[in-house]
């Protein structure tokens, strides 16, 4: 069997979606997620001018052998662009594998090592009051564990606190919008934020924090140790990851466990955090770490050291993505929490998918392969439209750090 086509398609039902599908010469099908926020063209130039050209006439079945001939055979190697690029020809040749061998995807990498895939969702509100009635509808959904996200009294807009409730969105202009950040009034108010959640909702919701990359080491310290009464599973982000090491100052402060890892591409972006045991939860994901295959390495070696998976699974993350995430959640160890944020139904059209959310787990889909499609005529009928991630400036006008 051969790789006879492959094509990007780009589509935006609600927002952009970069999707790869692969064709062999007996006609199997397979998809990829190439998504990434605000940089979507670059990936789709990447795959469409240099990795297409370079997979017709393969074989397919080589999934292993095709990953370290994009990685190494590019010469530049990690990065966004190039990550995801791969990640989209892993995903789709796993998809095909699975499709060949008559089996979902998580039987190929070992079959499952738990009923379902506990996920999170993102409760987020301007208030707290709203914020309260947001964590309930998700407790009513059935969900058993929320990430909390309030304004900041005395800002504009608060990245990751938006309009739309399930499908939130901060990919909000084509150029990108100005926000204002106040650290101090940050640090302030969260700690009341949880104060509050805990006494109205009891110790058995699982509770997350996303910080976004918006604080420095000794600021993350202070805010870990302020929301140890309130048990949270995760602070996420808590400092741009860059300089691993800076996480070594907020462990020495507190027990909140840390989550990081949605921007990583590749082990080594969390080599020292893991092997040094800097965090609790890995959240790198299939299409922005080199696909299914790398992915796995990371969670390998995470679960070398006591570090649990913890996905992103945001909204720009497509159905393909999802599925994939999914396949690989079931079957993994060191599984810790998924992140499930739900597409609009015009997104669900577009990708037709037989993962399902039941009691607080998501259950990847039984067919072979990953059980996940893209409608491609349906995803003609929205074109790209240009939209970039938001930037951030303190009060008094000097660009943020984040
Ligand atoms: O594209 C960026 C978003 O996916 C991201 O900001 C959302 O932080 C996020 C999360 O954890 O879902
Ligand atoms: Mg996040």
């Amino acid at each position: 069997m051969r790789i006879a086509d492959a094509r990007v398609i780009v589509t935006c039902p609600g927002r952009n979606f970069v999707t790869l599908k692969i064709v062999t010469d007996d006609g199997v099908t397979g998809v990829g997620d190439a998504t990434l926020n605000g940089r979507e063209l670059a990936v789709a130039a990447y795959l469409t001018e240099h990795v297409i050209p370079a997979l017709i006439g393969r074989d397919p079945a080589r999934i292993e052998d095709t990953w370290q001939y994009l990685y190494k055979g590019a010469y530049w190697r990690r990065g966004p662009v190039t990550m995801s690029a791969i990640a989209a020809v892993d995903t789709a040749l796993w998809d095909i594998k699975g499709k060949v061998a008559g089996l979902p995807v998580y039987q190929l990498l070992g079959g499952r090592s738990r009923e379902g895939v506990t996920v999170y969702g993102h409760a987020n509100a301007e208030t707290v009051d709203d914020v309260l009635a947001e964590i309930a509808r998700y407790a009513d959904l059935g969900y058993r564990a929320v990430r909390v996200q309030t304004g900041v009294p005395g800002l504009g807009t608060t990245y990751g606190v938006s309009k739309d409730k399930l499908f939130y969105e901060p990919a909000d202009a084509a150029i990108a919008s100005e926000a204002t950040w106040s650290t101090e009034a940050y640090l302030n108010h969260v700690p009341s934020v949880f104060a509050q959640v805990r006494a109205e909702f009891g110790p058995g919701l699982k509770l997350l924090h996303d910080v976004h990359h918006r604080l420095t080491p000794i600021e993350a310290a202070r805010l870990g140790k302020s929301l140890e009464p309130y048990a949270l599973t995760w602070m996420e982000d808590p400092v741009p990851a860059e300089l691993q090491e800076g996480f070594r100052l907020i462990r020495r402060h507190t027990t909140t466990p840390i989550a990081v890892g949605e921007v990583f591409n590749t082990v080594w972006d969390c080599e020292t955090l893991v092997r040094e045991q800097l965090i609790d939860y890995i959240r790198a994901t299939v299409v922005h770490a080199g696909g299914i295959t790398h992915l796995r390495r990371i969670f390998d070696l995470a679960g070398l050291y006591h570090v649990r998976t913890g996905s992103h699974g945001a909204t720009d993350l497509s159905p393909v993505c999802m599925s994939a995430a999914l396949h690989l959640d079931l079957a993994v160890p060191n599984f810790g929490l998924q992140e499930y944020m739900r597409h609009t139904a015009e997104t669900d059209a577009v990708f037709p998918h037989g993962y399902r959310f039941e009691g607080g787990y998501l259950h990847p889909s039984e067919e072979p392969g990953l059980g996940v499609d893209i409608d491609e005529s349906l995803a003609a009928e929205y074109p790209y439209r240009p939209a970039a991630l938001p930037v951030n400036r303190l009060l008094d006008g000097t660009m943020h750090s984040w």
